[in-house]
């Protein structure tokens, strides 16, 4: 480290001194325990009791409905999740970058030919030499709903891999992935905004690593020959619209109002590769991006294309007016904009402030040659680790401090007068990450409900073994404090989460039988002449493939047996007949690693190789019937020369 130190030309003592960023850095960096070790526990307990009786506000007895809902990010698990807000009950579990063993997303044809179709010829390369069809993995931080005009108009939910550099769209109507895509050339797509206005043709994606310009192994330590890229994808048929290269690394971002900008973090200015190098400025940026002057430049031809990606060159020095950087106190972390439409908020990470960009003010620094400073209206310092902010509607900010574990509330017109504008500090357990309010990212903001989501729980509950769930807590805000009214668990890691009225989302209570999710089972059945709803009482072999056809209905399947032969490449088609709410079932094949949720009016299929003789029981393996157990048959493979 102190070698490389000294290739940047800064002291390590000198980095850590400098400045309260500085200090920020090395309790976050380098004595991680000290970080832990300062929470407030027994304070946070003095001041939990609710102002107002939990009874009166912000609890939902059994039976009643949330008037949220909540969609969370799931970081490494990979997934999406449902919650009602404000029980904080979890109602679902939504499989986008993970393989799932009670759906079976990743195992479905359906799900396989998501999750395999948007990936580039490389990637299926290198995975097929790992034996892979498509990641295991994922890293889901940031979901997003679809816009229109500035509100949620719950369409389509957005979010991001980090792990394998990929971006998923979820149908809100049947809450499963449609499109899952690589992007090309960027590396760790990290944070992920739709456009706001006038509606959502493009979800904005950044890129967080840098790479070779040229990645094909013959550059490693040449910082000059590294870039990053920013994403605009089509929205409505998630295909890459055009890519921004510019200096610095990505980390969040958000767009305006008015559809003209949008704005990425960058922590790593420096280019650096290594954590001394990536924290050596005390400036970093935000990247500004002009949405009309770059679809100008596109339609000009002014790109190179990459990897089939039309490509804008937005680097420092780059003459045109593609993007603009804004220098920004120190290692910024989240970009949240406000519903004033006006201010951009920029968490300072390292810095104890929080830059406030007036976005009204942007045109002069693209288009009079402004200084960048001057969009930046105000600077508040607000508290140690500032990660990301929240809005209530009402022109206050909620903004999460990493190092202090607290959230702080803050007025931004006072803010912007240069007038103290800390209204209050609320501890919470610990260590916040990032927060979300009601609505708080649209023009609806309504300021009922607020979100802390703690990255540590440490010492709130039973001690479940060295790995600790995530804290997460609810607070009431339309008063003058923030009212805890929920505090509890999570699992690997939540990052993020938005709130969303539930009038806004009409999800579908039965599939229809002519969704596309099922198109290629359907043109199948039709190639062999099978009714894809009734199914068909023997198998159509097509040499050794075997497409087997059966329907379900409560507590049978269609099918009691069917035969293939050893060998044979079976493919199993199951149609749920029943058109009843929450009648699901399954298919779930013995000791084949085989099993799939097959919604009511939906079809399903899985494919597998039926390698050993003898006689397999299939089963329905979600509860649908006093005589679930009962639903069952068995698949009799013979020996090959038989
Ligand atoms: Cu949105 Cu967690 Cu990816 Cu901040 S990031 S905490
Ligand atoms: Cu069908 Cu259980
Ligand atoms: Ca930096």
């Amino acid at each position: 480290m102190s070698e490389k130190m000294g290739k940047s030309g800064i002291s390590r003592r000198g980095l850590l001194g400098a400045t309260a960023g500085g200090a920020a850095l090395g309790t976050l960096g380098i004595s991680g325990g000290a970080m832990l070790g300062g929470a407030t526990g027994a304070a946070f307990l003095g001041s939990a009791t609710p102002a107002r009786a939990a009874s009166e506000v912000g609890h939902v007895a059994p039976g009643e409905l949330d008037e949220y809902y909540g969609f969370w990010s799931s970081g490494q698990t990979g997934e999406m999740r449902i919650l009602g807000i404000p029980s904080m009950r979890e109602l679902m579990r939504v499989p986008v970058f993970n393989i799932c063993s009670a759906t079976g997303w990743g195992i479905t044809n359906e799900s396989k030919k998501i999750l395999t179709e948007g990936l580039t010829q490389k990637t299926k390369d290198y995975l097929a030499a790992n034996g892979l069809e498509f990641p295991r993995n994922g890293d889901l931080h940031h979901v997003h709903m679809s816009f229109t005009e500035g509100k949620y108009d719950g369409r389509f939910l957005f979010m991001n891999d980090k792990a394998n550099t990929r971006v998923a769209r979820v149908r809100c109507d049947v809450m499963k992935p449609d499109k899952i895509i690589e992007i090309p050339n960027a590396k760790g797509i990290h944070g992920l905004r739709p456009q706001k206005w006038p509606r959502t043709n493009y979800v904005f994606a950044n890129g967080e690593d840098e790479v070779p310009m040229v990645n094909d192994g013959m550059i490693l330590d040449d910082p000059s020959k590294y870039v990053n890229f920013y994403t605009a994808i089509n929205a409505d048929d998630m295909s890459i619209a055009w890519q921004v290269m510019v200096t610095g690394n990505l980390d969040n971002t958000d767009a305006d109002y008015d559809g003209k900008y949008a704005f990425s973090t960058s922590y790593n200015s420096e280019m650096g590769m290594d954590l001394a190098d990536m924290t050596a400025a005390d400036k970093d940026h935000v990247v500004v991006y002009n949405i009309a002057e770059i679809e100008k430049g596109i339609a000009a031809g002014d790109f190179t294309e990459l990897n089939g990606v039309k490509v804008i060159d937005g680097r420092k020095g780059s003459e045109k007016n593609y993007v603009r950087y804004i220098p920004i106190p120190n290692n910024p972390h989240g970009c949240n904009m406000a519903p004033d439409k006006v201010h951009l908020c920029i968490a300072g990470k390292l810095s104890p402030t929080v830059s406030v960009i007036d976005v009204r003010k942007l045109d002069a620094v693209f288009y009079e040659g402004a200084d960048p400073r001057s969009a930046v209206v105000a600077e508040p310092e607000l508290g140690l680790g500032p990660l990301h902010t929240a809005f209530d509607g009402k022109g206050n900010a909620y903004t999460t401090l990493f190092l202090d574990s607290q959230v702080v509330k803050w007025n931004i017109a006072k803010a912007v007068a240069g007038e103290d504008p800390i209204l209050s500090k609320t501890d919470v357990h610990y260590q916040p990450g990032h927060n979300s309010t009601t609505m708080g990212e649209t023009l609806d903001a309504d300021g009922k409900y607020f979100i802390s989501m703690n990255k540590f729980s440490k010492d709130r509950f039973i001690n479940v073994g060295p790995l600790k769930p995530e804290n997460e807590q609810l607070f009431v805000i339309d008063g003058d404090k923030l009212n805890l009214v929920h505090d509890g668990p999570t699992f690997a890691e939540p990052h993020d989460s938005i709130l969303v009225h539930r009038s806004v989302v009409t999800p579908l209570h039965v599939w229809k039988r002519d969704d596309p999710m099922w198109e290629d089972a359907r043109r199948q059945a039709e190639a062999d002449g099978v009714d894809l709803d009734w199914g068909h009482d023997e198998p159509i072999r097509d040499g050794n493939k075997v497409r087997v056809y059966m329907s379900s209905q409560a507590p049978m399947f269609s099918l009691p047996s069917f035969t293939v032969k050893q060998g044979d490449e079976v493919t199993v088609y199951v149609t749920n007949l029943d058109d009843i709410d929450d009648l699901t079932h399954g298919f779930t094949m013995g000791n084949h690693g085989v099993a799939m949720e097959v919604g009511p009016q939906a079809t399903a299929s899985v494919t597998f190789t039926a390698a050993q003789p003898g006689v397999y029981w299939y089963y329905c393996q979600w509860f649908c019937h006093a005589l679930h157990m009962e639903m069952r048959g068995r698949m009799f493979v013979e020996p090959r020369g038989a």
